[in-house]
């Protein structure tokens, strides 16, 4: 079962005499859902670690490990350890160590789970742990997944097989591998999930109904165990799909009834139920839109009826025009969310949360920052990522997305003058959100391994590592996965880091050039297909002629998106002297001799980066092969044969984006490389 472990291998670690003080009896205090997931844990990880029987006692304060909340166990601390524990979030946790005591202590259940695990990583890391005394909390509120799970068990966007809720029209009976995903998910602190799609419109619009809430209801306490609170998507059109009703209308009373009676019955089911996740105006889903009513309306109306139970309502902000006329230049979908969204900023009620999407367009392997986050002060706003590799190699090829989110979250905004990164804007520090955080579509199936490729777990732990704190560097995290995944050797270590660290960048070296985006078969979203969606509804356009290529977003001459971010970005992005170059095509049109700032042009550029990303993929296959006799054969075949398929895929693409400009253009290749 090792690849179905994860990261959670509990590996017997070589010198365990450093970890005397963890062979003594631990008492652990309480007997919540939570709280017994903690205790269960750390038995089981430190016996396989340490090899030895552990002992669990009861509650012993004199024990030499005490685990359990502040409540419980506040005596045992001194005064500035409780001030410091109390100035922290309900999440937040102490561990502290001497040579008498160990002591974890978290200010909530959830937080003692988190203490627990962060024991155990630092156990699995080889670190040493005689003289801690850490403090923790999340710098995220929402640190959230969506799964995109239909109940016929299919998962849209989905590479690692099946879903591990659903199967054949039904909630599956066995849910011994949801309680193992809840673990997983506890172990890097994601405290949220919706276990539906977002497009909601077949059976799972009953979901809300009697007729599957019972085992939902027994879903949400699996979760519940492991801290995670549940959502469900809803179909924004349920009081007429399932409930007799003529009218959707967000200001209609009856519907608003609808919704309300709705929300105490799914309560009684699910006393601490997240609330809902809605696709609402977006891609056919049905919406506001509809009465005339706007996003504000729709959701307000939903939050009204969540209100009393304390539920939140997430509303997704991809809302964009999927059915626009290719001929018609007027309209530029990076536009959309923020042309729809900003203009209702303070209409929301306090307990209605906006996810948008990290860029404009659709999660590309190079897009801007979306200017709608943080652009509403007065409104709660979440980001949104895509840990599910749809437009980035679909859990074939290898691609770590840690270094992406990290420039996402790093990226300043100016929105309130130097410093309004994403990261702080997100974190609820630069305007006062009542709620906020990261969420993001996940990339878990039921393969054995559970993200079809083994590396593309690394994806997993690392978005849940970098929602608790986005300080934590893409190469810290991977070198924590790859030790608890596959050992703490050396070799291992620095091989697959590299691996990791360059992936991103090689996926986008053979794939669309400078921020221009898509390129991909329409549909799968998987190969190269250049003109694929290029006259087509999406509004996903290169405008590639003879002369050059890209999309002009410019205030002058182009669609005015470049004015939808704060200075000093505008200029930036709309001056063709200071655009970056690796998004430039997103920005500008230019002609294939455009010299970038790296010194080439933008026809040499392609052509070098893609035969360039073809052989780097060599570069991470040889590398792979290195480590044969380190890694077992099952997780090492597994990333071998993805890495062949990345290769022949890699090959499409390289033969194809080069052939496709050198015909355009009919400019050589400088170094007068083979182009068919
Ligand atoms: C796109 C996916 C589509 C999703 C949509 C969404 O291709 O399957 O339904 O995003 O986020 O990227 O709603």
């Amino acid at each position: 079962r090792t690849k179905y472990n994860m990261w959670l291998q509990y590996r017997p670690i070589s010198n365990i005499k450093q970890y005397e003080l963890l062979m003594n009896e631990i008492s652990v205090f309480g007997d919540t859902p939570a709280i017994k997931s903690a205790k269960v844990e750390v038995d089981f990880a430190l016996s396989k670690m340490l090899n030895q029987a552990i002992k669990v006692k009861g509650e012993d304060p004199t024990a030499k490990i005490v685990i359990g909340t502040i409540e419980k166990l506040g005596n045992l601390l001194n005064e500035t350890q409780i001030q410091k524990l109390k100035s922290s979030n309900d999440e937040g946790y102490l561990l502290s160590s001497s040579n008498h005591q160990l002591k974890v202590i978290g200010n909530s259940d959830r937080a003692v789970l988190y203490g627990v695990h962060h024991l155990i990583r630092l156990v699995q890391l080889e670190k040493d742990i005689s003289d801690l005394e850490i403090f923790q909390q999340p710098k995220n509120q929402f640190r959230m997944l969506n799964q995109w799970d239909n109940l016929d068990g299919s998962v849209e966007r989905g590479y690692s097989g099946n879903s591990i809720f659903y199967k054949n029209g039904q909630i599956v009976q066995d849910k011994s591998r949801i309680k193992d995903y809840a673990r997983y998910l506890s172990s890097v602190g994601i405290n949220a999930i919706s276990i539906n799609n977002v497009n909601v419109w077949k059976e799972e619009t009953y979901f809300i109904t009697k007729k599957y809430l019972p085992e939902i209801k027994q879903i949400a306490e699996i979760f519940r165990a492991y801290g995670v609170t549940l959502y469900l998507s809803i179909n924004f059109a349920s009081p007429m799909a399932i409930g007799g009703l003529s009218t959707a209308d967000p200001l209609d009373q009856s519907v608003k009834e609808w919704w309300r009676d709705k929300a105490a019955e799914i309560y009684e089911y699910i006393p601490d139920f997240g609330g809902f996740v809605v696709k609402a105006d977006s891609e056919h889903r049905p919406g506001p839109f509809t009465y005339d009513r706007d996003h504000a309306d729709g959701s307000n109306m939903l939050a009204e009826a969540l209100e009393p139970f304390n539920g939140k309502v997430v509303w997704r902000c991809f809302v964009y025009n999927c059915l626009q006329d290719w001929r018609d230049r007027s309209t530029d979908r990076a536009r959309a969310a923020f042309d729809h969204f900003k203009p209702l900023d303070g209409r929301f009620h306090e307990n209605v949360i906006l996810q948008i999407k990290n860029g404009p367009m659709d999660f590309q392997v190079r897009e801007p920052v979306s200017p709608l986050i943080g652009a509403m002060p007065n409104t709660n706003q979440i980001i949104e990522f895509q840990v599910a590799q749809e437009y980035t190699g679909q859990q074939i090829d290898l691609c770590y997305l840690i270094p992406q989110w990290k420039q996402v979250l790093q990226f300043d905004t100016h929105i309130k003058g130097e410093g309004s990164s994403i990261e702080e804007i997100v974190a609820g520090n630069i305007h006062p959100y009542k709620y906020s955080g990261i969420s993001a579509v996940s990339n878990i199936g039921d393969d054995e391994n559970w993200t079809g490729n083994t590396l593309a777990q690394a994806n997993l732990y690392g978005y849940g590592r970098l929602t608790w704190d986005p300080s934590l560097s893409a190469k810290e995290i991977a070198q924590e996965w790859i030790i608890q995944t596959f050992g703490n050797t050396e070799t291992i270590i620095g091989t697959i880091e590299d691996m990791l660290l360059n992936s991103w960048e090689i996926y986008e070296n053979y794939t669309a050039p400078l921020g221009v985006g898509w390129m991909v078969t329409p549909g799968v979203h998987y190969g190269p297909n250049i003109d694929g969606y290029e006259y087509s509804r999406w509004g996903t356009y290169h405008f590639a002629d003879r002369d050059g290529i890209g999309v002009d977003r410019t205030k002058e001459t182009g669609t005015g998106y470049t004015e939808q971010y704060e200075e000093p970005n505008q200029s930036k992005y709309n001056s063709l002297e200071h655009c970056p170059d690796e998004l430039l095509l997103f920005f500008h049109y230019v002609p294939y001799k455009y010299m970038l700032k790296n010194g080439k042009s933008v026809i040499q550029h392609i052509y070098d980066t893609h035969f360039k990303g073809f052989n780097q993929v060599d570069g991470l296959i040889e590398r792979w092969d290195s480590l044969k006799q380190y890694i077992d054969e099952d997780r090492f075949e597994n990333v071998q044969d993805r890495l062949q398929r990345q290769k022949a895929n890699a090959r499409e693409w390289r033969d194809q984006i080069n052939t496709y400009f050198y015909r355009k253009s009919r400019i050589n290749d400088q170094h007068n490389r083979t182009i068919y």
